[in-house]
């Protein structure tokens, strides 16, 4: 049993309750976030990763398909969204979208994620069919889709209640929701970085909604821009009560804010220090969600391998190149691929176990 002894009382009362598995309150997340050192964040995230799950660090095979970055939103963070006809901006059709999964089907992945901009024109039908035709080429891929911000748009669209647009999606061939679109549960913050788009009281609703409809999904945060500790604490406490009432998150990932291309670089971006409290702190107040996730064409290779020790048990997957939310924003990885093999040596060589994962977290294969 660790014991730790610290000159700061708060501190040590804090580090007490997290050792013998009790829940830390707000106030002392964000006495965490100001006060504690990186290495003590390392000890205690660690001891609350080994506690839920072990030595185990998984990732998994998939593809991300990003169908258009058309959007009806101008999120101030966002470097990839264009208008209709602007230069720069795509669509692909159903045919390229479903020639990719051909392909990837053939390396064996286990999960296809779609994530795009709102597009003006395309409702829940024009979706629905084509995640219906992903089912078709292989009806075991796990399809992870649409952003609560993605979902209110083609739902209302449709002319459905989110219950109904939920169900019918389900029908179609949705397994699970993907965590973006949460960016900060606070309005005034909200206001300035992303105006108009998808309130966090709407994301909150959807989620709950899709989990009680049986689909389960992943949360996000961004940081690391305009907003304060005292914000990224509320927003875990949202997530945190959330998952108390129906345990529907399988993973939260905090989304590093990343600066080019968009018209807050002036903002520049938090230090890989300030990463790594972030992930701890997040593993050791979100008590209920299973996972942490260092999502790599994100945050970079190195800093996933460090995020490690620091509470993170997921690496997310292999990709294949296959997305450019993060490289259009100045990630290091212009091309993001990684082969099974270098996934499992990165982990490994950080003193962990290799795991590979299905989406929901079901075990392939442990090396
Ligand atoms: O909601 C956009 C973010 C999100 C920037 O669920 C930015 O497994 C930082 O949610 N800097 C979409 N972040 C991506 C996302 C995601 C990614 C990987 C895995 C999963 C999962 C979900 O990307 C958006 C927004 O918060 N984003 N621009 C930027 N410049
Ligand atoms: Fe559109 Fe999403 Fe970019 Fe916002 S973050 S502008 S909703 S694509």
């Amino acid at each position: 049993m660790i014991q730790l002894k610290h000159t700061d009382k708060k501190i040590e009362e804090i580090a007490e309750k997290v050792i013998t598995g009790n829940r830390i309150t707000k106030e002392d997340g964000l006495y965490l976030y100001n006060n504690a050192e990186l290495g003590l964040l390392s000890v205690l995230a660690d001891n609350v990763r080994r506690r839920i799950n072990g030595t185990n660090t998984y990732f998994n095979k998939n593809i991300h398909i990003e169908p258009t970055n058309i959007c009806i939103y101008s999120c101030d963070f966002c470097s990839y969204k264009r208008k209709m006809n602007e230069e720069g901006s795509w669509e692909s059709s159903k045919e390229e979208i479903l020639e990719k999964v051909k392909q990837a089907n053939e390396k064996n992945i286990t999960e296809v994620h779609i994530v795009g901009g709102v597009h003006p024109k395309w409702n829940l039908e024009y979706f629905g069919d084509i995640i219906s035709d992903i089912k078709k080429i292989n009806n075991n891929i796990h399809i992870k889709a649409f952003t609560a911000v993605e979902l209110e748009h083609m739902i209302k669209k449709s002319g459905y209640s989110i219950d109904q647009g939920l169900k019918k999606l389900k029908e179609y061939g949705l397994d699970s929701i993907p965590g973006g679109g949460a960016e900060i549960f606070d309005n005034e913050v909200r206001e300035k970085i992303c105006d108009q788009k998808t309130t966090s009281d709407m994301w909150i609703d959807m989620h709950r909604r899709a989990h009680k409809a049986g689909i389960p999904s992943n949360a996000t945060m961004l940081y690391g821009h305009i907003e304060n500790y005292n914000n990224r604490v509320n927003h875990l406490n949202t997530l945190r009560e959330l998952q108390d009432e129906t345990s529907g998150f399988n993973t939260f990932i905090p989304l590093k804010y990343k600066k080019a291309n968009n018209s807050m670089s002036h903002l520049g971006e938090v230090s890989v220090i300030e990463d790594l409290k972030n992930y701890a702190i997040s593993r050791i107040f979100l008590d209920n969600i299973p996972h942490i996730k260092a999502y790599w064409p994100m945050i970079g290779k190195n800093t996933t391998q460090l995020s490690l020790a620091f509470g993170v048990d997921d690496v997310d997957g292999t990709i294949d190149d296959s997305t450019k939310i993060y490289s259009m924003a100045g990630a290091e990885d212009q091309n993001p691929k990684m082969t099974t093999n270098q996934l499992i040596e990165m982990i490994q060589k950080a003193g962990y176990k290799a795991v590979e994962r299905d989406t929901i977290y079901n075990i392939i294969k442990e090396y």
